[in-house]
């Protein structure tokens, strides 16, 4: 079995399988927030492995190279999605990480199939790793695997970084099982966090329930038998994109082209809003369109001269609340259309599919207004993304300062998506904001952008997982 210097942990492999027609697979880079995060990061890594889910139930594939890295499939049967994947991960934890906004389900055969899987994962890992080697887990569907792996494999270093919220004490506390929920998170030598405000909840939740003492950011985990105790730290690490990379795309005469021929293809109104989203409810696209349907009523808006343009991802379609929440997105859309398009011109322009990264830059580049109003964020990568792809420094983001992105990116104009009057108010600012006043808040956050990369968010996570690992004989 080959040995990997860094092994990334993850729910998902970074690509898609693709049938060709003769009936061979073919693996293509698939979209998302982690993905993207990560996949430039393990081009510039020598002996790199990634382990993770395919993408389809029943036996995995073998290990395969794809840019440069070497791949580890790991099985999930039909049963494990519907448990682990659609069940404990995305309809216990996802709501109940995100401020309950949906009403979190927990049935005891999800936790089994939740634990049994992340045990596969560690084991998975601990296989590929080198002695000493450090591995990089992620997110909330393998909070299990630090403890995991480091009983199976001392001599590993172990971080974890968690890409969407740390709830308050108050929710966590309602988590069935959070004991061993955080317990296994404790088995990193290092807990990355989004915001500073989520390091602290997951603080206040390890010393409330665990009774474990902490200063500042570093916690003691007390020693079982002979094991020693050991210093756990917790703390932020915002992540970011790959700006260069989506600055250059930007940069692309025939990606200007194309956003030019876009707005024109859509009518060239004089103003086009977008928002751009994966269908979930945390997004806040609901709310987005509730203020959008009462502007054009009101007449704050003519639908012949500002038009709104919303992508939304197909996301965890056989999860029972976003199956609802599609439902309603697209009645209320229908609904809007149905009073306020005229023939041919949509009020609204909804799709319900994946762009590719072009065709995404493309469209930012035709926004004059980027609408991010998530109700509960990580981070929010498409802010992100509008910002690095506007050389023209033109262009105006509005965000919802419940996106871990508010806490970098204070020139955009922050609301609370909760407040409809307040978000009405601020797309019509947005809309009549002067190309003076854009330029200068444009500046601000490309600066901010452009400085703090994904590539940035990585080496300070490694640096600070390489001596965090080396605090170890510490007192009871
Ligand atoms: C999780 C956390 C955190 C979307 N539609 C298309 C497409 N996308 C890309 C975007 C962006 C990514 O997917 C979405 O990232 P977000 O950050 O907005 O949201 P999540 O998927 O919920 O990600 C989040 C993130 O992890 C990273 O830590 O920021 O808070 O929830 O890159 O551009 N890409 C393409 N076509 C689409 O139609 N090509």
């Amino acid at each position: 079995m080959p040995a990997h210097d860094l092994v990334v942990v993850a729910n998902r492999l970074p690509v898609d399988a693709h049938l060709r027609e003769d009936g061979s697979v073919e693996w293509e880079p698939s979209p998302g927030g982690l993905v993207t995060a990560m996949e430039s990061v393990m081009r510039n890594v020598d002996s790199g492995a990634w382990v993770g889910w395919a993408g389809s139930p029943g036996e995995a594939p073998d290990p395969f190279e794809a840019d440069g890295m070497q791949l580890y499939p790991v099985m999930l049967s039909a049963e494990d999605v519907a448990r682990y994947y659609e069940g404990f991960s995305n309809a216990t934890l996802w709501p109940l990480y995100h401020d309950v906004i949906a009403d979190p389900e927990f049935h005891r055969t999800w936790w089994d199939a939740y634990r049994e899987v992340n045990e596969r994962f560690a084991k998975a890992a601990a296989a590929v790793a080198a002695p000493g080697a450090t591995v990089w887990v992620h997110d909330y569907q393998l909070q299990l695997v630090p403890s995991l792996l480091r009983d199976a494999r001392p001599d590993l270093r172990i971080g974890f970084f968690d890409h969407i919220p740390f709830p308050p004490f108050e929710l966590f506390a309602q988590l069935p099982k959070r004991n061993q929920v955080l317990r296994g998170l404790l088995g990193a030598d290092l807990i990355g966090f989004q915001r500073e405000r989520d390091a602290l909840n997951f603080l206040t939740s390890v010393r409330q329930l665990l009774g474990y003492t902490h200063h500042q950011h570093e916690i003691t985990v007390p020693g079982i038998g002979s094991a020693p105790a050991r210093v756990v730290t917790a703390k932020a690490f915002p992540i970011s994109i790959d700006s260069h990379a989506v600055g250059e795309m930007a940069e692309d005469p025939e990606i200007q082209e194309a956003a030019r021929t876009l707005r024109h293809e859509l009518g060239d109104p004089r103003k086009v809003v977008v928002g751009v989203d994966r269908l979930d409810y945390t997004k806040g696209i609901r709310h987005r369109l509730k203020a959008w349907g009462e502007l054009l009523n009101d007449g704050a808006i003519d639908p012949d001269e500002v038009l709104m343009v919303q992508v939304a991802t197909p996301s965890r379609e056989r999860v029972d609340a976003y199956r609802q929440l599609r439902d309603e997105v697209e009645l209320t859309v229908g609904r809007i259309n149905g009073d306020f398009a005229s023939i041919g011109r949509p009020a609204i322009s909804y799709l319900h599919r994946s762009l590719d990264r072009r065709a995404m830059t493309a469209l930012y580049q035709a926004a004059d207004v980027v609408l991010v109003t998530a109700l509960r964020d990580g981070m929010n990568l498409v802010a992100k993304e509008y910002v690095a792809s506007r050389p023209d420094e033109l262009g105006v983001l509005v965000l919802s300062e419940f996106a871990g992105a508010a806490d970098e990116l204070r020139a955009a104009i922050l609301v609370n998506p909760h407040d409809i009057d307040e978000l009405k108010t601020a797309i019509l600012r947005a809309l009549a904001m002067p190309e003076e006043e854009q330029r200068a808040a444009m500046q601000s956050l490309r600066r901010q952008v452009l400085d703090n990369d994904v590539q940035g968010w990585a080496h300070a996570f490694l640096g600070e997982l390489e001596s965090a690992g080396r605090a170890q004989d510490v007192p009871t």
